[in-house]
């Protein structure tokens, strides 16, 4: 098991327990998807302002043409839930552009002021997750504001002296006074319960001035849960780097946050999507180690969701809805000391939940010590036959032998219940 100085603990048990969330990505950069006057960003394509340098002064212009009437939170709200069997949901209020996705008094740069569509899509979002109850976090960009003059710019492809020299010319503290702490109120205040506030990029930010943002979002909802990527190890639970999942169980709260294809904002010419068996295989991976998985859709700027993306999610949801049990609520657990390409496992109190990803006959699980009461398919209950004896070598080894009818099915979960707590993996030797 891994260690670090400081047990990251959100103190939230619906956190700790969800497992699996949808990460929205929306905002004016939908509209371009990808292109700006005929030049492609090869970056991701929330980034376009910055990647190909469109002045503040266009790139403003997109909001007179935003006004999405396929987006429809309900039913976004509702798939996300009841299809695709995710616990929460992150939407970004603001990115690194600076548009406000909300009604903000604080700047009329915003979706209702700013658009010809005048909808307040956070407040369809809210009022969707209350209805559905699903748990509601805001991402917030709190030190990138590409739009406000005192807002941070990071460079995808640009001079790291001449970043720096820029960044420092601001009066940062001025923005975070004006636009940032004004702006996290509101969406604090006009919203209903927000369950988790997801910071990113901090840059150089001080220790201090993200303390603020922690202070102001606790005393407003003390029992909002705020990202790692508040900056300076603050963070109630530790977010990992895009994409990245640590290779060991890591202890304490942690989420990683992740992309279908190569984008987080829509872009129409990125096609690298995972599959869902790659996708299914990360959520167990993720689960298994205790982490959360935090998976990502943009929506185009009309608000259809692409199809691509709700395909994969349905096929994952299957399983997921379908297994439940074997995802929600689990623990981190130890070490396996095999790899195996045919399954990952994981944990709750006398329960050990064998995810198959593989056809197989049996599921012999070489090195585990435990005594087994009972194992079952977990989609339906089916009782199994197992035996628990030492092989030729003397290592233990519990073999559950899967019927006929399950032979040849790739991905279903196998639960076996055990008289110890956890699982008993004995170390290897020669
Ligand atoms: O710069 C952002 C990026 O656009 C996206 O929002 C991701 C999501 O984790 N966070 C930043 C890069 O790490």
């Amino acid at each position: 098991m891994v260690k670090y100085d400081r047990v990251p603990d959100t103190k939230q048990k619906w956190f700790k327990e969800a497992k699996y969330g949808l990460f929205i990505h929306w905002g004016l950069y939908a509209l371009l998807a990808g292109e700006y006057k005929g030049v492609k960003t090869d970056h991701i394509s929330e980034w376009i302002m910055n990647s190909l340098g469109i002045p503040v002064g266009e790139y403003e212009k997109l909001a007179d043409e935003f006004n999405p009437v396929d987006f429809d939170a309900d039913a976004l709200v509702k798939m996300a839930k009841e299809k695709w069997g995710m616990k929460y949901i992150v939407f970004t209020s603001k990115h690194h552009e600076g548009f406000a996705m909300y009604k903000s008094e604080v700047s009329k740069y915003n979706v209702v002021d700013a658009t010809p569509c005048h909808r307040d899509i956070l407040k369809e979002l809210a009022d969707a997750c209350k209805k559905y109850d699903m748990r509601l976090g805001l991402y917030y960009s709190q030190a990138q504001d590409w739009h406000d003059p005192n807002g941070y710019v990071s460079h995808a492809n640009g001079d790291e002296a001449q970043r720096k020299d820029n960044n420092f010319k601001k009066d940062f503290q001025y923005y975070l006074d004006n636009k940032v702490k004004p702006q996290l109120k509101e969406i604090l205040t006009g919203y209903g319960e927000i369950s988790l506030i997801w910071f990113d990029t901090p840059m150089a930010m001080t220790k201090e001035q993200s303390q603020e943002c922690i202070d102001l979002i606790k005393s407003i909802q003390p029992n909002c849960v705020i990202s790692g990527r508040v900056g300076n190890q603050l963070g109630d639970y530790m977010t990992t780097g895009d994409n990245f999942l640590p290779r060991l169980p890591f202890e304490g709260d942690w989420e990683v946050p992740a992309t279908l294809n190569d984008t987080w904002g829509f872009n129409k010419d990125d096609e690298n999507w995972k599959n869902p068996e790659d996708i299914l295989k990360l959520l167990i991976k993720i689960t298994s180690r205790g982490g959360n998985y935090l998976l990502n859709i943009g929506p185009k700027a009309s608000g259809e969701i692409p199809e691509k993306s709700v395909g994969i999610l349905n096929e994952v949801g299957k399983y997921v809805t379908e297994n439940a049990d074997g995802i929600y609520g689990t623990v981190r657990g130890d070490i396996y000391p095999y790899e195996l390409s045919w399954a990952e496992f994981t944990y709750k109190k006398n329960k050990i939940f064998v995810h198959v990803f593989e056809p197989r006959k049996r599921l012999e699980i070489l090195n585990c010590a435990n005594h087994v009461k009972k194992a079952y398919i977990l989609k339906n209950d089916q009782e199994l036959d197992f035996v628990v004896e030492p092989t030729c070598e003397g290592d233990t080894i519990v073999t559950v032998e899967i019927p006929k009818e399950w032979r040849e099915e790739k991905y279903y979960c196998v639960c076996i219940e055990t008289e110890e707590d956890g699982p008993v993996f004995e170390p290897l030797r020669g």
